[in-house]
């Protein structure tokens, strides 16, 4: 007697270990201050110093915005090839500037973020109500970064905030073709006032509407934080976390640092056997080619 039962035949075949998990790590973004935030890094010491820490708890890409001498959010140029080439000195991971910039920034400035010569950017698909203010992201822009991105040979990740959002990128993508490296990646910023809550039925919803092939990672800002990174590991998707997406690590106790927030997203990870990916690992499933 045999166990090969109609059942077990039919049994999928036992998958090896999945693929790990991409951590990235977005440590400043442009909206909190650091009078009300200490620990947030907005020099580029304290930024190379988070990196450094970011990588060594398991991020294999950062996410930047970075600030002016007083602090504030700042698209100027000769910074942004700074922190770039700092980055790139005391870290292996990849460098994906931010081209969302703050709410208050320009196209051009935004466009001119490329002239730093990042790995990769951001590349938000729609504009989005953003608690009092409006991130804006008309079409001719969207359209004008993305084939800027490809001309300069810059790998997007296309940022997601809103359902509509994701027919944008269906669009982008058939009107200008694949982006640069091949590969498609998003990232679902869930949890903003405004956009998509951040909860494990609309990441659901929005991951059935993906290209197909695409990976995608999810951010919970706020307090939505852990809940989306639940869903976001149940769902087979990468992570991203930091202080640009949350100032508290639970209910009244502030983020010390991000480094606290990428060994918890790299814990999860390794709870669900998809551990995080080395930076080198990251750059293959980006279509991130070597150092410039
Ligand atoms: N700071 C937000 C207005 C991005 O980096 O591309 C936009 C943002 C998105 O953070
Ligand atoms: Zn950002």
């Amino acid at each position: 007697m045999t166990n090969h039962t109609p059942a077990a035949a039919a049994a999928p075949a036992a998958k090896t270990a999945g693929p790990g998990t991409l951590i990235t790590v977005a440590p400043t973004g442009a909206e909190s201050q650091k009078s009300a935030v200490p620990a947030l890094p907005v020099t580029l010491d304290e930024l190379v110093t988070t990196a450094k820490e970011c990588q060594a708890a398991g991020a294999a890409v950062i996410h930047v915005h970075i600030r002016d001498e007083q602090a504030q959010p700042t698209l100027d140029l000769g910074r942004l090839t700074d922190t770039v080439a700092a980055l790139r000195e005391s870290t292996d991971l990849i460098v994906q500037l931010s081209t969302g910039g703050a709410v208050t920034d320009g196209f051009g400035p935004r466009l001119a973020v490329l002239d730093a010569a990042p790995d990769a950017c951001s590349l938000t698909c729609g504009t989005v109500n953003f608690g009092d203010e409006v991130f804006s992201n008309p079409w001719p822009f969207i359209r004008d970064l993305y084939a800027l991105t490809r001309e300069r040979g810059v790998v997007p990740e296309f940022e997601l905030f809103d359902l509509g959002h994701i027919a944008t990128l269906h669009r982008l993508l058939g009107d200008l073709g694949a982006p640069h490296g091949g590969h498609i990646h998003c990232d679902l910023v869930m949890g903003v006032p405004g956009g998509m809550p951040g909860n494990a039925a609309t990441l659901v919803q929005a991951v059935s509407a993906l290209p197909p092939g695409a990976t995608w990672s999810a951010t919970g800002i706020g307090r939505t934080s852990v809940p989306v990174m639940f869903a976001a590991l149940s769902a087979g998707g990468h992570l991203r976390v930091g202080m640009e997406d949350t100032v508290s690590f639970a209910r009244g106790r502030p983020v010390t640092g991000n480094a606290e927030l990428v060994e918890r997203a790299a814990a999860l990870a390794e709870l669900a056997q998809r551990p995080p990916m080395r930076p080198d690992e990251a750059r293959a499933l980006l279509g991130v080619n070597g150092r410039r």
